[in-house]
């Protein structure tokens, strides 16, 4: 006969058990292992401040305004573009907020699109409120539970490059989740909505 586990026995979330890292260090190794003009699209706040302060590469797309459009964006670019390998940058809270396009990504199946989320369990450009996943909600098992099985937890810098270069080689579309440490970006982007559309569609020759 099964037990009922009560909370306190119900074992740790595997997010639980991985390093706390820090988001331009992770960004910054990212952009250094992107050799042939791959997209990158940067979510909202956060996620696109440190990608600009990472280098500013023409291939790289800043989005400004919208919690949860960096993954929908990338897949576009992705489908529009098989050929080209395409990442999205995206927060916890933003991701949670958007999170039916995990479930598109998977019915579609693009080869080419690599999603990583920065879990720092806080919304914390508008004052660090909680975050689902700060508490409750495994953001690997439910990009898993939405059919993107080549989802998982980063265990520390090193864990976390081996899974990018995995997911830059893979044959489906990959999701690497990060806890990260509460520390502001490092600068903030450009807001000139049309310079960041018409740089981003000339570096991906659209
Ligand atoms: C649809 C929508 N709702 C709310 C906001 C206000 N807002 C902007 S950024 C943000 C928090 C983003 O949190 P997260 O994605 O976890 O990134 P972090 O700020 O923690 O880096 C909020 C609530 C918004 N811009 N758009």
């Amino acid at each position: 006969m099964s037990e009922v586990m009560t909370d306190q026995e119900t074992p740790a979330l595997p997010s639980r058990n991985t390093k706390v890292m820090n988001r331009f260090d992770l960004t910054r190794r990212v952009v250094a292992k992107l050799k042939r003009e791959e997209a990158v699209i940067g979510g909202i706040g956060n996620t696109n401040f440190d990608l600009w302060a990472a280098g500013q590469r023409p291939q790289n797309f800043y989005m400004l305004g919208s919690m949860g459009l960096a993954v929908p964006i990338a897949l576009g670019v992705a489908l529009a573009q098989p050929g080209r390998r395409t990442v999205a940058l995206e927060g916890d809270g933003s991701l949670l907020m958007q999170l039916g396009c995990l479930t598109t990504v998977a019915m579609l199946n693009p080869a080419n699109l690599t999603i990583i989320v920065m879990d720092n369990g806080i919304y914390q450009i508008t004052g660090g409120q909680p975050t689902p996943a700060s508490t409750c909600s495994d953001i690997v098992a439910i990009a898993r539970g939405a059919g993107i099985s080549q989802s998982n937890w980063a265990a520390d810098e090193e864990d976390f490059e081996q899974l990018v270069d995995k997911a830059l080689a893979a044959d489906k579309p990959t999701l690497i989740a990060v806890r990260i440490d509460q520390e502001p970006a490092i600068t903030t982007t450009d807001r000139d909505p049309s310079r960041i559309r018409d740089r981003f569609m000339q570096g991906i020759r659209a």
